[in-house]
């Protein structure tokens, strides 16, 4: 464990209930020891990146940690797993995904881990929700902030389901 770190992440769903799926899997994520949810932006509808498959349910939220980018990551993946992930083909459909986005300045490339997320500047579905509860966060690879990353995207294909 390290000091209080601020990360984003963003969730994806689109098998089974999946408003349910990403609520709780908040609740679980904000119960475990050493980190706290921030805040969390609103749900998106999302037509599906990628292969063809139905869309999707989006969201970010904010966190604050004790745990390393490591540790975070091995316990998104267990989360994923506790709401019926099953990993099939690269970027199918599933109940739940989880991705670590941000974490504090840190840039990291490593086999297992990428942060920034590798795709996020190019994903509506991250930066539209994210641009909500993080507009000032910096992209520590190209300095830019959030908004100023989501000014440049195609905003088709987004569409705003619930206020929180
Ligand atoms: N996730 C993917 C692939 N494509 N498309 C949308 N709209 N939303 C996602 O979360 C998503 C996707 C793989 O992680
Ligand atoms: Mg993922
Ligand atoms: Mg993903």
């Amino acid at each position: 464990m390290t000091d209080e770190k601020i990360c984003a992440i963003a969730l994806g769903s689109n098998l089974g209930d999946s408003i349910t799926i990403l609520k709780d899997s908040l609740q679980a994520l904000d119960r475990i020891p050493g980190i706290t949810i921030q805040s969390v932006s609103s749900w998106y509808q999302t037509v599906a990146v990628g292969i063809p498959q139905p869309d999707y349910l989006n969201g970010c939220a904010i966190l604050e940690v004790r745990q390393t980018p490591q540790e975070l990551l091995v316990l998104l993946q267990a989360i994923e797993l506790q709401f019926g992930r099953v990993r099939t083909e690269r970027w199918g459909a599933r109940t739940l995904d989880l991705d670590l986005i941000l974490y504090s300045d840190l840039i990291l490339n490593s086999p297992e881990l990428q942060i920034p997320h590798s795709r996020m500047r190019d994903r509506a579905f991250v930066l539209i929700p994210l641009a909500e509860i993080a507009p000032d966060a910096i992209d520590p690879v190209t300095q830019k902030t959030i908004v100023q990353l989501a000014k440049n995207i195609d905003r088709k294909g987004v569409k705003l389901i619930t206020n929180n």
